[in-house]
Protein backbone atom coordinates (compact mmCIF):
# COMPACT_ATOMS: atom_id res chain seq x y z
CA UNK A 1 0.00 0.00 0.00
CA UNK A 2 2.59 2.33 0.84
CA UNK A 3 3.65 2.35 -2.96
CA UNK A 4 0.34 3.38 -4.13
CA UNK A 5 0.60 6.22 -1.67
CA UNK A 6 4.14 7.17 -2.87
CA UNK A 7 2.72 7.28 -6.43
CA UNK A 8 -0.19 8.96 -5.79
CA UNK A 9 1.55 11.47 -4.09
CA UNK A 10 4.55 11.83 -7.15
CA UNK A 11 1.89 12.14 -9.87
CA UNK A 12 -0.61 14.28 -7.67
CA UNK A 13 1.63 16.65 -6.84
CA UNK A 14 0.44 19.23 -8.90
CA UNK A 15 -3.16 19.09 -6.89
CA UNK A 16 -1.58 18.56 -3.18
CA UNK A 17 1.13 21.54 -3.94
CA UNK A 18 -1.66 23.98 -4.82
CA UNK A 19 -4.31 23.01 -2.45
CA UNK A 20 -2.53 22.68 0.59
CA UNK A 21 -0.71 26.23 0.28
CA UNK A 22 -4.35 27.54 0.69
CA UNK A 23 -5.38 24.91 3.67
CA UNK A 24 -2.15 26.23 4.84
CA UNK A 25 -3.03 29.70 4.83
CA UNK A 26 -6.28 28.79 7.54
CA UNK A 27 -3.61 28.75 9.63
CA UNK A 28 -2.82 32.40 9.92
CA UNK A 29 -6.38 32.86 11.81
CA UNK A 30 -6.78 32.72 15.49
CA UNK A 31 -10.47 32.55 15.81
CA UNK A 32 -12.56 29.88 14.00
CA UNK A 33 -14.63 32.55 13.72
CA UNK A 34 -17.15 33.88 10.42
CA UNK A 35 -14.17 34.57 7.74
CA UNK A 36 -12.46 31.59 9.22
CA UNK A 37 -15.43 29.59 8.02
CA UNK A 38 -15.84 31.16 4.39
CA UNK A 39 -12.28 31.00 3.64
CA UNK A 40 -12.11 26.92 4.09
CA UNK A 41 -15.88 26.96 2.29
CA UNK A 42 -14.56 29.00 -0.87
CA UNK A 43 -11.09 26.36 -0.77
CA UNK A 44 -13.40 23.34 -0.76
CA UNK A 45 -15.45 24.87 -3.67
CA UNK A 46 -12.73 26.39 -5.59
CA UNK A 47 -11.04 22.57 -5.21
CA UNK A 48 -14.20 21.75 -7.20
CA UNK A 49 -16.55 19.84 -4.15
CA UNK A 50 -19.55 20.87 -4.99
CA UNK A 51 -21.89 23.75 -3.25
CA UNK A 52 -24.04 20.99 -1.78
CA UNK A 53 -21.29 18.78 -0.92
CA UNK A 54 -19.32 21.54 0.53
CA UNK A 55 -22.06 22.95 2.69
CA UNK A 56 -22.98 18.85 3.93
CA UNK A 57 -18.86 19.63 4.88
CA UNK A 58 -19.34 22.62 7.03
CA UNK A 59 -22.48 22.05 8.63
CA UNK A 60 -20.84 18.49 10.01
CA UNK A 61 -17.75 20.36 10.86
CA UNK A 62 -19.24 23.01 12.33
CA UNK A 63 -21.32 20.47 14.79
CA UNK A 64 -18.38 18.33 15.28
CA UNK A 65 -16.35 21.00 16.69
CA UNK A 66 -18.74 21.93 19.17
CA UNK A 67 -19.43 18.75 20.43
CA UNK A 68 -15.93 17.64 20.82
CA UNK A 69 -15.22 21.40 22.22
CA UNK A 70 -12.12 21.89 19.31
CA UNK A 71 -9.92 24.78 19.67
CA UNK A 72 -7.06 24.69 17.49
CA UNK A 73 -7.49 25.15 13.54
CA UNK A 74 -4.90 21.99 13.24
CA UNK A 75 -8.05 20.14 15.32
CA UNK A 76 -10.47 21.35 12.91
CA UNK A 77 -8.25 20.48 9.71
CA UNK A 78 -7.77 17.12 11.12
CA UNK A 79 -11.30 16.92 11.57
CA UNK A 80 -12.26 18.19 8.10
CA UNK A 81 -10.07 15.33 6.93
CA UNK A 82 -11.87 12.73 9.15
CA UNK A 83 -15.39 14.05 7.93
CA UNK A 84 -14.25 13.81 4.42
CA UNK A 85 -12.67 10.40 4.65
CA UNK A 86 -15.92 8.69 6.35
CA UNK A 87 -17.87 10.72 3.28
CA UNK A 88 -16.08 8.98 0.48
CA UNK A 89 -15.08 5.59 2.56
CA UNK A 90 -18.19 3.97 0.01
CA UNK A 91 -17.34 -0.08 -0.16
CA UNK A 92 -16.62 -1.24 -3.61
CA UNK A 93 -18.66 -4.41 -4.71
CA UNK A 94 -16.19 -7.06 -4.83
CA UNK A 95 -15.77 -8.51 -8.40
CA UNK A 96 -16.56 -12.43 -8.51
CA UNK A 97 -15.53 -14.19 -11.72
CA UNK A 98 -15.86 -14.75 -14.46
CA UNK A 99 -16.87 -10.56 -14.90
CA UNK A 100 -18.24 -8.96 -17.85
CA UNK A 101 -17.20 -5.36 -17.91
CA UNK A 102 -18.85 -2.32 -19.86
CA UNK A 103 -16.33 0.61 -20.26
CA UNK A 104 -18.45 4.11 -20.71
CA UNK A 105 -18.13 7.63 -20.83
CA UNK A 106 -17.90 11.05 -22.93
CA UNK A 107 -15.11 11.44 -25.31
CA UNK A 108 -11.32 11.05 -24.92
CA UNK A 109 -12.17 10.51 -21.14
CA UNK A 110 -9.72 7.54 -20.81
CA UNK A 111 -11.70 4.78 -21.75
CA UNK A 112 -9.68 2.79 -24.11
CA UNK A 113 -6.59 3.76 -21.86
CA UNK A 114 -7.98 2.41 -18.86
CA UNK A 115 -9.11 -1.41 -20.43
CA UNK A 116 -5.77 -1.26 -21.33
CA UNK A 117 -4.57 -0.69 -17.06
CA UNK A 118 -7.46 -2.93 -16.08
CA UNK A 119 -6.37 -6.09 -18.92
CA UNK A 120 -3.41 -5.31 -17.16
CA UNK A 121 -3.98 -5.55 -13.76
CA UNK A 122 -5.77 -8.59 -14.30
CA UNK A 123 -2.96 -10.23 -16.46
CA UNK A 124 -1.22 -9.99 -13.38
CA UNK A 125 -3.30 -11.34 -11.31
CA UNK A 126 -3.30 -14.52 -13.41
CA UNK A 127 -6.67 -14.46 -14.93
CA UNK A 128 -7.51 -14.87 -18.74
CA UNK A 129 -8.69 -11.47 -20.25
CA UNK A 130 -10.29 -10.59 -23.59
CA UNK A 131 -11.45 -7.33 -24.54
CA UNK A 132 -13.82 -6.43 -27.05
CA UNK A 133 -13.56 -3.43 -29.50
CA UNK A 134 -17.01 -2.28 -29.30
CA UNK A 135 -15.94 1.17 -30.44
CA UNK A 136 -16.59 0.60 -33.86
CA UNK A 137 -17.82 4.49 -34.33
CA UNK A 138 -14.23 6.82 -34.05
CA UNK A 139 -11.73 6.29 -37.07
CA UNK A 140 -8.86 3.84 -35.42
CA UNK A 141 -10.37 2.98 -31.71
CA UNK A 142 -10.29 -0.44 -33.23
CA UNK A 143 -6.68 -0.02 -33.96
CA UNK A 144 -5.89 1.87 -30.80
CA UNK A 145 -7.04 -1.19 -28.74
CA UNK A 146 -5.44 -3.84 -31.24
CA UNK A 147 -1.95 -2.56 -30.42
CA UNK A 148 -2.77 -2.27 -26.87
CA UNK A 149 -3.85 -6.01 -26.90
CA UNK A 150 -0.49 -6.91 -28.70
CA UNK A 151 1.47 -5.04 -26.14
CA UNK A 152 -0.12 -7.19 -23.56
CA UNK A 153 -0.73 -10.09 -24.83
CA UNK A 154 -4.67 -10.26 -24.19
CA UNK A 155 -6.96 -11.58 -26.82
CA UNK A 156 -9.07 -9.64 -28.39
CA UNK A 157 -13.04 -9.38 -30.47
CA UNK A 158 -13.04 -7.46 -33.31
CA UNK A 159 -14.87 -6.32 -36.12
CA UNK A 160 -14.40 -3.96 -38.76
CA UNK A 161 -14.97 0.28 -38.49
CA UNK A 162 -18.94 0.87 -38.56
CA UNK A 163 -19.93 -2.69 -37.68
CA UNK A 164 -22.89 -2.50 -35.24
CA UNK A 165 -21.63 -2.05 -31.69
CA UNK A 166 -23.85 -4.67 -30.37
CA UNK A 167 -22.66 -7.57 -32.70
CA UNK A 168 -19.20 -6.92 -31.58
CA UNK A 169 -20.31 -7.60 -27.55
CA UNK A 170 -22.53 -10.02 -28.84
CA UNK A 171 -19.54 -12.38 -30.61
CA UNK A 172 -17.08 -11.18 -27.70
CA UNK A 173 -19.73 -12.85 -25.10
CA UNK A 174 -19.23 -15.85 -26.68
CA UNK A 175 -16.00 -15.75 -27.21
CA UNK A 176 -14.95 -14.83 -24.09
CA UNK A 177 -17.77 -18.15 -22.84
CA UNK A 178 -16.10 -20.51 -25.30
CA UNK A 179 -12.79 -19.48 -23.96
CA UNK A 180 -13.99 -20.01 -20.29
CA UNK A 181 -12.42 -16.23 -19.85
CA UNK A 182 -12.35 -15.02 -16.40
CA UNK A 183 -12.57 -11.20 -17.05
CA UNK A 184 -14.31 -9.69 -20.82
CA UNK A 185 -13.57 -6.15 -20.56
CA UNK A 186 -15.58 -4.11 -23.74
CA UNK A 187 -14.63 -0.82 -24.91
CA UNK A 188 -17.28 1.64 -26.45
CA UNK A 189 -17.65 4.53 -28.74
CA UNK A 190 -17.31 8.05 -26.55
CA UNK A 191 -20.13 9.91 -26.20
CA UNK A 192 -22.07 13.38 -24.63
CA UNK A 193 -24.23 12.16 -21.98
CA UNK A 194 -27.14 14.43 -23.44
CA UNK A 195 -27.09 13.24 -26.83
CA UNK A 196 -30.62 10.64 -26.24
CA UNK A 197 -29.71 8.36 -29.71
CA UNK A 198 -26.28 7.89 -28.48
CA UNK A 199 -27.55 6.85 -24.65
CA UNK A 200 -30.26 4.67 -25.98
CA UNK A 201 -27.48 2.55 -28.05
CA UNK A 202 -25.58 2.37 -24.50
CA UNK A 203 -29.00 0.94 -22.94
CA UNK A 204 -29.23 -1.27 -25.93
CA UNK A 205 -25.15 -3.20 -25.09
CA UNK A 206 -25.98 -3.31 -21.41
CA UNK A 207 -29.47 -5.60 -22.13
CA UNK A 208 -27.26 -7.47 -25.02
CA UNK A 209 -24.86 -8.21 -21.90
CA UNK A 210 -27.57 -9.32 -19.62
CA UNK A 211 -29.43 -11.60 -21.69
CA UNK A 212 -26.02 -13.07 -22.72
CA UNK A 213 -24.08 -13.52 -20.38
CA UNK A 214 -24.54 -16.91 -18.40
CA UNK A 215 -23.13 -17.66 -15.07
CA UNK A 216 -20.86 -13.90 -15.55
CA UNK A 217 -21.13 -11.29 -13.22
CA UNK A 218 -21.58 -8.17 -14.91
CA UNK A 219 -19.42 -4.90 -13.21
CA UNK A 220 -20.07 -1.87 -15.62
CA UNK A 221 -17.30 1.12 -14.81
CA UNK A 222 -17.98 5.12 -15.99
CA UNK A 223 -14.53 6.20 -16.75
CA UNK A 224 -14.50 10.46 -15.87
CA UNK A 225 -12.00 12.58 -16.50
CA UNK A 226 -11.00 14.64 -13.24
CA UNK A 227 -10.08 17.58 -15.14
CA UNK A 228 -13.51 18.15 -16.42
CA UNK A 229 -14.48 19.32 -12.99
CA UNK A 230 -18.02 19.57 -11.90
CA UNK A 231 -19.33 18.33 -15.09
CA UNK A 232 -18.34 14.80 -13.91
CA UNK A 233 -21.32 14.42 -11.60
CA UNK A 234 -24.14 15.16 -14.47
CA UNK A 235 -21.91 12.69 -16.73
CA UNK A 236 -22.42 10.06 -13.94
CA UNK A 237 -25.67 10.53 -13.24
CA UNK A 238 -26.66 10.27 -16.80
CA UNK A 239 -24.35 7.10 -17.62
CA UNK A 240 -26.38 5.69 -14.72
CA UNK A 241 -29.20 5.75 -15.81
CA UNK A 242 -28.86 4.05 -19.58
CA UNK A 243 -26.36 1.35 -17.86
CA UNK A 244 -26.05 0.34 -14.20
CA UNK A 245 -22.90 1.38 -13.13
CA UNK A 246 -20.97 -0.41 -10.47
CA UNK A 247 -18.34 1.76 -9.98
CA UNK A 248 -15.96 4.82 -12.06
CA UNK A 249 -12.35 5.18 -12.74
CA UNK A 250 -11.44 9.29 -12.53
CA UNK A 251 -8.32 9.66 -15.16
CA UNK A 252 -5.75 12.16 -15.60
CA UNK A 253 -5.49 13.15 -11.39
CA UNK A 254 -2.13 13.19 -12.32
CA UNK A 255 -2.72 16.17 -14.55
CA UNK A 256 -5.30 18.58 -12.80
CA UNK A 257 -4.70 20.99 -10.06
CA UNK A 258 -8.15 20.11 -8.36
CA UNK A 259 -9.30 16.88 -7.75
CA UNK A 260 -11.72 17.64 -5.14
CA UNK A 261 -14.81 16.18 -7.35
CA UNK A 262 -14.16 12.83 -6.15
CA UNK A 263 -15.79 13.83 -3.25
CA UNK A 264 -19.07 15.28 -4.32
CA UNK A 265 -18.90 11.86 -6.71
CA UNK A 266 -18.91 9.64 -4.18
CA UNK A 267 -21.16 11.48 -1.84
CA UNK A 268 -24.15 12.63 -4.23
CA UNK A 269 -23.92 9.51 -6.41
CA UNK A 270 -22.90 6.47 -3.84
CA UNK A 271 -21.12 4.93 -6.29
CA UNK A 272 -17.99 3.60 -5.58
CA UNK A 273 -14.43 5.08 -7.33
CA UNK A 274 -12.93 1.94 -7.53
CA UNK A 275 -9.80 3.27 -9.39
CA UNK A 276 -7.53 6.29 -10.22
CA UNK A 277 -6.23 6.81 -13.44
CA UNK A 278 -2.63 8.39 -13.09
CA UNK A 279 -0.50 8.53 -16.39
CA UNK A 280 -0.97 6.95 -19.84
CA UNK A 281 0.92 3.92 -19.35
CA UNK A 282 -0.54 0.83 -18.61
CA UNK A 283 0.91 0.13 -15.05
CA UNK A 284 -0.90 3.97 -13.91
CA UNK A 285 -3.81 2.82 -12.42
CA UNK A 286 -4.03 2.73 -8.44
CA UNK A 287 -6.93 1.43 -6.22
CA UNK A 288 -8.41 4.23 -4.66
CA UNK A 289 -8.45 4.66 -1.13
CA UNK A 290 -10.32 7.50 0.97
CA UNK A 291 -7.75 7.61 3.27
CA UNK A 292 -4.75 8.32 0.97
CA UNK A 293 -6.60 10.49 -1.17
CA UNK A 294 -8.19 12.55 1.04
CA UNK A 295 -4.70 13.26 2.81
CA UNK A 296 -2.71 14.28 -0.25
CA UNK A 297 -5.34 16.67 -1.33
CA UNK A 298 -6.02 18.38 1.81
CA UNK A 299 -3.57 17.76 4.59
CA UNK A 300 -1.17 20.10 4.66
CA UNK A 301 1.48 18.39 6.30
CA UNK A 302 1.88 16.00 3.20
CA UNK A 303 3.69 17.93 0.62
N1 LIG B 1 -2.28 12.07 -18.05
C1 LIG B 1 -3.14 11.09 -18.26
N2 LIG B 1 -3.57 10.84 -19.50
C2 LIG B 1 -4.47 9.84 -19.68
C3 LIG B 1 -4.97 9.08 -18.60
N3 LIG B 1 -5.83 8.17 -19.10
C4 LIG B 1 -5.86 8.38 -20.44
N4 LIG B 1 -5.05 9.38 -20.81
C5 LIG B 1 -4.80 9.95 -22.16
O1 LIG B 1 -6.00 10.54 -22.62
C6 LIG B 1 -6.11 10.43 -24.04
C7 LIG B 1 -7.44 9.77 -24.41
O2 LIG B 1 -7.42 8.44 -23.93
P1 LIG B 1 -8.32 7.29 -24.55
O3 LIG B 1 -8.10 6.09 -23.72
O4 LIG B 1 -8.11 7.16 -26.00
O5 LIG B 1 -9.76 7.91 -24.26
P2 LIG B 1 -11.17 7.36 -24.71
O6 LIG B 1 -12.13 7.68 -23.66
O7 LIG B 1 -11.07 5.94 -25.11
O8 LIG B 1 -11.45 8.28 -26.01
P3 LIG B 1 -12.57 8.05 -27.13
O9 LIG B 1 -12.53 6.60 -27.48
O10 LIG B 1 -12.15 8.94 -28.26
O11 LIG B 1 -13.86 8.47 -26.53
C8 LIG B 1 -4.90 9.61 -24.46
O12 LIG B 1 -3.91 10.49 -24.93
C9 LIG B 1 -4.48 8.90 -23.20
O13 LIG B 1 -3.12 8.56 -23.20
C10 LIG B 1 -4.50 9.38 -17.26
O14 LIG B 1 -4.88 8.79 -16.24
N5 LIG B 1 -3.60 10.41 -17.16
MG1 LIG C 1 -11.63 4.94 -26.82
Amino acid sequence: MASIFQKMRDRVSETTKKFSDKIDHLFYYKELDDDFFDELEENLILSDITVDTTEEIIDKLQDNIKTKKLKKVEEVIDELQNIMIQMVDVPVEPISFPVISLIVGVNGVGKTTTIAKLAKKYQDEGKKVLIAAGDTFRAAAVEQLQTWAERLDVDIVSSRPGADPASVIYDAIHSAQAKKADVLICDTAGRLHNKVNLMNELNKLSRVIEKEKGDYQIHNLLVVDATTGQNALNQAKTFNDAVKLQGIVMTKLDGTAKGGIVIPMINELKIPIEYVGLGEKAEDLVPFNAKDFVKLLYDPKIK
